[in-house]
């Protein structure tokens, strides 16, 4: 770690990449929102925020442009979703950098979040062709029935530091193909990366010329912002990526006024290690899935249920690769560990491993390193803890890089230990028994809404439906049919007779 990295000069990088994406400077100097980098902690922009009045306007301008925008065929709103992917294509690495600078992600993976969001684009231009419904039999001669999917209206997207472009773009560039307009509140932790990504947006919006004023927004604040955008009735879904707390606040007042919600809320995930894994490849997965991006996707990995047979095996190399793995500044190559988003992070952190420790939890790692250096920053080595049981600290989600391992003696307990939270995102089971692997998938298997063979539970591709079950919230984003959450369905009976024959062979003639 060099200590010489100033604060000022990661801020002169960030406003010359904001310059470069064309972000009016006005929008990220002298406003109230302090913008820190974690990979100092220090404050590089002040970041302009909308009041109440200002989102009142946007999400009324977003409702007269969503009345507009649905009358619009759908391949042709796939065009500007195909605009706004090669904006994305063109601006890749700039966008890129800013997330390591304001997320502290490392260079791969904050390119990986980018290229997440063109392949949604691309995910999206296709299916603006193939937003179609079902033609179903009818009882009666001479009728015809279909289902229609319509626009819904406006999409209310909230999302949190952890990705903090991507997850809006897997909601925009569906809801977009499907005829809805936009208001995104992002978290106050990344602005920066939110106004660079609208600015592309906007971009695409000019190029393709017609669409209507205010079909999308950007909105920066705070809760209060959040829960009036929860609460204005004419936004027709909300979309909410964070906290399990947070969604226990968004979803009682979604159903309050009917509204719809996608909620994509916390996870604990684990991975059942059996006795034929294959090693190699169950190692470098978990060191992917439980490290990377320092512990805080909602897929990272959590817990690992190892068979006794392999248990001391596989400790032992984890232990190794959990003491050699390059924490450090996310800009330099050599980095896999960047620093934790801030120090609540940290706290809660070493909240959990002091709660293992008290309970006689064997720890590797977890110390916070480069406090000198760099002291408002906060970076920490991962850590693994040996716990001989699930216990309170491993049943709740520390959003941070923490690994509880346990072991299990036959598969039916390992099932239990793996479901028996909360939570209900992402797992996996790293095995060449077939048997082993069919049961972990069936009804009797995992209770997540992702479940994997032979890889970990993070990193999905956006082809798939995306969300878990339980205090995950429900919620399906991104690929597969989740697009039906952003469109209303009607159900159409068509008679093409002259007869009027009821359904169910009710006779009513006046
Ligand atoms: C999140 O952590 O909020 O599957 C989303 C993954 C990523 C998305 C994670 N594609 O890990």
């Amino acid at each position: 770690m060099e200590s010489r990295t100033k604060s000022s000069d990661i801020a002169a990088r960030a406003e010359e990449l904001m310059f470069r994406i064309t972000v009016p400077s006005a929008l990220f100097h002298d406003g109230k929102l302090n913008t820190r980098t974690p990979i100092t902690g220090e404050v590089i922009a002040r970041v302009k925020t909308q009041d109440s009045d200002a989102l009142d306007v946007a999400i009324g301008e977003a409702h007269a442009a969503f009345r507009e925008w649905r009358n619009i065929p759908a391949p042709r709103r796939g065009e500007l979703v195909r605009l706004f992917g090669e904006e994305l294509r063109a601006a890749k690495n700039e966008l890129a950098e800013l997330i390591t600078i304001e997320a502290g992600k490392i260079v791969s993976e904050a390119r990986g979040e980018v290229q997440e969001m063109i392949d949604i684009c691309d995910y999206a231009v296709g299916l603006s062709r193939q937003l179609f419904g079902l033609t179903i039999a009818t009882e009666r001669p001479g009728h015809r029935m279909m289902e229609t999917w319509h626009p819904l209206g406006v999409v209310g997207i909230i999302t949190s530091f952890n990705f903090p472009v991507a997850v809006w773009a897997w909601n925009a560039a569906v809801a977009l193909v499907c005829g809805d307009a936009l208001v995104w509140k992002p978290s106050e932790k990344t602005p920066l990366t939110a106004l660079a990504t609208h600015a592309l947006f906007e971009r695409a919006l000019a190029r393709f010329g017609e669409a209507p004023k205010g079909l999308s927004a950007l909105v920066i604040g705070g809760r209060e912002l959040g829960e009036k955008l929860v609460d204005d009735h004419r936004v027709a879904l909300v979309s909410a990526t964070g906290s399990t707390a947070m969604g226990r606040a968004v979803g009682p007042r979604l159903a309050q006024r009917f509204a719809r919600s996608i909620l994509e809320l916390g996870g604990n995930n684990a991975a059942i290690v059996c006795p034929s894994a294959p090693l190699d490849l169950s190692v470098r997965a978990i060191a992917f899935a439980a490290m990377g991006t320092a512990g805080q996707r909602c897929t990272t990995l959590r817990r690992l249920i190892v068979h006794e047979s392999v248990y001391d095996q596989l400790i032992g190399r984890l232990s190794l690769a959990y003491a050699s793995a390059p924490v450090g500044d996310p800009r330099e190559g050599k980095t896999l560990i960047g620093p934790l988003i801030d120090g609540d992070s940290y706290r809660a952190m070493r909240h959990a491993l002091d709660e293992a420790a008290s309970i006689g939890g064997k720890i590797y790692g977890g110390q916070r390193l480069f406090a000198q250096e760099r002291p408002d920053a906060y970076y920490a080595r991962p850590a693994l803890v040996e716990l001989a049981e699930p216990s309170p600290v491993s049943r709740r989600e520390t959003f941070a890089p923490i690994l509880y391992a346990m072991k299990y003696h036959d598969l039916g307990e390992a099932l239990h230990m793996q479901n028996d939270v909360s939570h209900g995102l992402a797992s996996s089971i790293f095995t060449t028994d077939l048997r082993e692997a069919e049961r972990f998938l069936s009804a009797e298997g995992s209770d997540c809404g992702i479940a994997n063979v032979n890889i970990g539970p993070s990193g999905a591709e956006i082809g798939g439906a995306f969300g878990g079950e339980k205090e995950t919230g429900g919620g399906r984003e991104a690929g597969s049919d989740s697009w039906k959450a952003y469109m209303r369905r009607a159900t159409n009976t068509i008679n093409y007779s002259s007869a009027l024959p009821l359904a169910q062979g009710v006779v009513f003639d006046v």
